[in-house]
């Protein structure tokens, strides 16, 4: 058998314990700041981070004080995100791999890239951005991503998975080419690493040669366990490590690890498993893609770290430094759940525990009501399947796994891939229901057109969640582009549902409809009670009853009106008919104005009908999309109002115009479109 701990030139250095247990590095900056002060004179005043002015800053502090910086980083986090709400696993989890880059490298001539972007807090922390830290996320403040606007620290505005690679190597070959010298470093996720940008990008590498750092950072989790062949060949990969470690260092090594130190028995099994199934050396997939690989090391220690980094900007040529990190190392709460600690809100904490704060009672998202129709359908029909791109909990899928375990597919952060199996599995005869964010199934572009479409239209539902704008993540995660690019692929069908009876009710047709249909719902919960419930009345039927009535029958391309007023009538698409309804309340109390609120329903096929009615017997029709105004529903009416020779001048449009709307909440977000209530009521009375 070969030998798996074979690494090229050199493999882990044994002196450092792998991870170390977690109470060493606590949240709480007392303890761990200034508890044992090592007696070495420190250039820089403490607490650190007040005084960093920048990387240069970092490499100033002596090496015995740099596990106190990191204290100290966690701690503004934790203290920070606690507050705001933001990514809080991912980004305690890179804090020393994060000092440690910033000790090697020289970043205001080096280039370094984060893939994704979402752990870029400890980057911000010590590229200058202290000070505004306490912003993170909010309205005016700092983004929780890489923004080249903010520092120039940040190369790219990101927040897509996979680019990296694809960044980093293109910095490289474009300096190179003008004959600037510089080291290149990517920091990838294991997540990250299921994306085939990724692949595409380490396959070119190593072709060109180029001299570029992959950071491989492996915690073995992208928000969920990270799935897929090499998430398990990476595991592998640790356990061989932690048994060698265990051999040298005795069972007492182990057993000090958290988490690790209760599972003993089954590393070990699974690292002789490992042991006997490895053909070749850890990283082979690596070396075979022209990469020198290197590790697995300890992404905690900072030591270790600073002499794998310092040789690897020796090297020349492409090589990965495959490090090892816990997600959510160092608040214990992070750590053992580090899945719910992605996408943090503000929380409160109590003792090693924390939980997210429990704001009013609210009506439960488009996302849930999906989630749940869904289940619901596929108890009733074994054909129905549920595919995420590694989103399972963002999507709402997780309970549908927990359900039906076998009829559930996490693929990975490789969206194309989702659609293109998704239309295959339609092929096959099933009834996928692929749920994708509006911003990732960009990525899924051409099969959209090639795998669904071309094929004459295969039925794959696509649940299309956080489609419009999404609050905090800010211009990367805002999903308005989606009608624009769905719309022209023949086949298609795009609806959007208003409220939760419609939801469900859409959810249903679609799966029943044999096309593919494209259904665009928000990041938002559903509107308290059913749009136009105003004609509830008391007594008679009961409110089941009347509820199934206000949620007509859908009709492929049929609208409905769900408000008759006069000489202005709003046809909203999607959940902005639940703004331009209070609009409607709005104007009726203050000027006693009647409007006509009418629900689209279908985007494609419009209900060209319903817009002659409306335009017929208005002065004016606005339309309101949670979309860019370009190429969006407001484009549709306004081409069908030409087709019919209607007059296009009394229409109006509503929506996101031509620009990135900044992060900050949702509710502001809207409002800055004017298509918050007081919005559409303006528009109303212009
Ligand atoms: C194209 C795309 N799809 C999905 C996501 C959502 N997403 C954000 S972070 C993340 C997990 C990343 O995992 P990893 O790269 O391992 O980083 P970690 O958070 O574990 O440090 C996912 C799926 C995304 N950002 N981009």
């Amino acid at each position: 058998m070969s030998d798996p701990m074979a690494l090229p030139r050199t493999s882990a250095p044994s002196a450092n314990a792998f991870l170390k247990p977690l109470g060493e590095v606590v949240h709480k900056a007392g303890a761990a700041v200034g508890a044992e002060r090592p007696i070495v004179k420190c250039p820089i005043e403490r607490p650190f981070l007040e005084h960093i002015q920048g990387p240069e800053d970092v490499k100033r502090i002596p090496p015995v004080y740099l596990g106190e910086l990191a204290a100290e980083i966690r701690e503004k986090i934790h203290e920070t995100v606690q507050r705001t709400g933001g990514h809080l696993s991912s980004n305690v989890g890179v804090t020393e791999l994060t000092i440690a880059l910033h000790r090697v490298f020289d970043f205001s001539k080096d280039r370094l890239v984060f893939d994704v972007g979402h752990q870029v807090y400890p980057h911000k922390l010590l590229t200058g951005r202290y000070a505004r830290f306490r912003t993170l996320r909010q309205e005016g403040g700092i983004s929780g991503y890489p923004n080249p606007h903010e520092s120039a620290y940040d190369l790219f505005t990101t927040g897509h998975a996979g680019c990296a690679v694809s960044s980093i190597l293109g910095l490289a070959v474009g300096d190179h080419a003008q004959g600037k010298p510089g080291q290149y470093v990517a920091v990838v996720g294991d997540g990250a690493f299921t994306s085939g940008l990724v692949f595409e990008a380490l396959n070119h590498a190593g072709a060109v040669k180029e001299d570029v750092l992959v950071v491989f950072n492996d915690n073995g989790c992208s928000i969920s366990p990270t799935t897929g062949a090499l998430s398990a060949t990476c595991s592998d990969i640790r356990a061989i490590h932690f048994f060698n470690e265990w051999s040298a260092k005795g069972k007492g090594f182990l057993e000090k690890i958290p988490y690790v130190g209760k599972d003993v028995e089954r590393m070990a099994d699974q690292a002789i498993k490992a042991i006997n199934r490895a053909t070749h050396a850890p990283g082979a997939i690596f070396l075979d893609l022209g990469f020198q690989y290197f590790g697995p090391v300890d992404g905690h220690d900072i030591d270790t770290l600073v002499r794998w980094l310092t040789e690897m900007k020796l090297l020349k040529g492409p090589k990965l430094l495959h490090v090892v990190t816990r997600k959510g190392y160092g608040l214990p709460w992070a750590a053992k759940d580090p899945t719910k600690w992605h996408g943090a809100r503000p929380y409160e904490v109590d003792g090693e525990e924390a939980d997210f704060l429990a704001g009013a009672p609210t009506p439960p998202s488009f996302t849930k009501v999906v989630s749940e129709v869904l289940i619901s359908l596929a108890r009733t029909d074994e054909r129905v399947v549920a595919i995420t791109a590694a989103m399972p909990d963002g999507t709402g899928l997780a309970s549908f796994q927990k359900v039906f375990p076998k009829r559930y597919f996490d693929v990975g952060i490789c969206e194309p891939h989702a659609v293109c199996f998704a239309a295959a599995l339609a092929k096959s005869g099933l009834k996928p229901v692929a749920c994708i964010y509006s911003s990732f199934l960009q990525r899924a572009y051409d099969q959209l057109m090639h795998d669904i479409s071309l094929q004459d239209g295969l039925p794959v539902l696509l649940c299309i969640d956080r489609a419009g704008l999404v609050g905090d993540d800010g211009p990367t995660h805002h999903g308005v582009f989606d009608i624009a690019f769905i719309r022209s692929l023949p086949h298609f069908v795009l609806a959007a549902p208003k409220d939760q009876l419609e939801t469900e009710a859409m959810v249903r047709w679609a799966l029943s409809s044999g096309k593919p249909v494209a259904l665009r719902y928000p990041r938002d919960n559903v509107p308290a009670i059913p749009l136009g419930s105003s004609v509830l009345q008391p007594g008679g039927r009961s409110p089941n009853e009347q509820c199934a009535e206000l949620c007509r029958p859908i009709e492929l391309g049929k609208g409905e009106i769900l408000r008759r007023g006069e000489r202005v009538a709003v046809l909203a698409y999607g959940a902005g008919t639940a703004q331009a309804m209070d609009a409607a309340a709005l104007l009726s109390l203050r000027s006693g104005l009647q409007i006509t609120v009418a629900n689209a329903r279908f985007c494609k096929p419009f209900d060209a009908a319903l817009l002659d009615k409306l335009l017929t017997e208005h002065e004016r029709v606005i339309t309101v999309e949670d979309h860019a105004l370009m190429g969006g529903f407001g484009s549709v009416a306004l081409e069908e109002a030409h087709r019919l020779g209607l007059d296009t001048r009394k229409l109006v449009r509503l929506g996101i115009p031509d620009r990135y709307i900044e992060h900050g909440a949702r509710k502001w977000q809207l409002a800055q479109c004017g298509l918050d209530a007081e919005g559409i009521a303006r528009a109303v009375l212009a």
